[in-house]
């Protein structure tokens, strides 16, 4: 695993240390972690959004021009589930508006919950509040039944709802966090405490496209940590599937983790959107540490929600 290039001889030393005592092992900021083991899915697919260039952001930690999902990294530790999708999540640009994307992590952390998503579900997030309903419509792989939505846009202005499975419940725009570690958002309501961090800097990864491509080795992105109290409080191992849309449109592309084949381009409005009907896996299972790389699927489903 590569340790990312940017950080000073001085902070290096201080991760390491603060890994080898046990404590604060896992930190939200957008770059991943040790702890976080192997890379959970791998992005395959080039990205109908935009590649995103470094170069050409005003602050790369913050911003970029485009969006790519290039792999999943996560871990369920001292009751907390922490995800890392790396790649980009697009905005271009804080100078001159073009297109806005968001990132929509669903989570099946208990029975029961959405296989397809309802139009009745709090009424969060950015653009009037629509963002969750906006998505209405999308169905998943026929084992998964969404029960939380947290989703990410600019700034990391989050949002997070339960999906219940006759709709309402409770939902929160949980607010914004533009400095990184520890990852604590401000400005909106956040009774659970989750945590989410950007490090938008990434110019490698997948490029522009629907061909094959791999995301392998992308280190920073976001990340979030999400109580287990805020999600069922699980005992076993979760599910979760991850994909952007246009934050405006709500317009699927074509990046989800687990990823679908190359070919695939845009998907489109939510509504047309069956994974289900995409040959794999478009989510990942997380299982309280160890969690292993790959291997037995059935394994791990056997203690799911336990
Ligand atoms: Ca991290
Ligand atoms: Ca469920
Ligand atoms: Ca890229």
């Amino acid at each position: 695993m590569r340790s990312p290039v940017r950080l000073a001889p001085l902070l290096l030393l201080a991760a390491v240390t603060l890994a080898r005592s046990g404590s604060a092992a896992i930190t939200v900021d957008g770059r991943l972690d040790p702890d976080y083991g192997a890379a959970l899915a791998t992005q395959s697919l080039e990205t109908s959004f935009e590649d995103a260039n470094p170069a050409f952001s005003p602050d790369p930690v913050r911003y970029a021009d485009g969006t790519e999902l290039d792999a999943l990294y996560g871990a369920i530790t001292d009751g907390v589930l922490h995800v890392l999708v790396s790649g980009n999540l697009g905005f271009c640009c804080p100078t001159a508006y073009a297109h806005q994307e968001e990132f929509d992590l669903f989570i099946d952390s208990r029975p029961g919950g959405q296989h397809t998503l309802r139009a009745d579900n709090p009424a969060v997030g950015w653009f009037g509040g629509n963002t969750l309903n906006g998505l209405a419509g999308l169905s998943f792989d026929a084992v998964f039944a969404a029960d939380y939505w947290l989703g990410c846009t600019v700034n990391m202005a989050s949002a997070f709802a339960e999906l219940l499975p006759d709709g309402g419940g409770a939902g929160y725009d949980l607010g914004y966090n533009v400095t990184g570690a520890p990852g604590t958002l401000t400005g909106g309501t956040d009774p659970a405490g989750i945590l989410a961090a950007l490090d938008d800097s990434n110019g490698a990864g997948v490029t522009a496209g629907c061909a094959s491509a791999s995301g392998a080795g992308v280190t920073t992105g976001v990340e979030w940590a999400i109580p287990l109290a805020a999600i069922g409080d699980p005992t076993g191992c979760v599910q979760v599937c991850v994909l952007a849309a246009d934050a405006e449109t709500h317009a699927i592309g074509n990046q989800t983790l687990g990823p679908s084949e190359p070919g695939n381009c845009a998907f489109g409005a939510p509504a047309g959107v069956n994974l289900a009907n995409l040959p794999g896996n478009q989510y990942v299972i997380i299982c309280p540490a160890p969690t292993p790389a790959s291997g037995s699927t059935w394994g791990r489903i056997k203690t799911l929600y336990r």
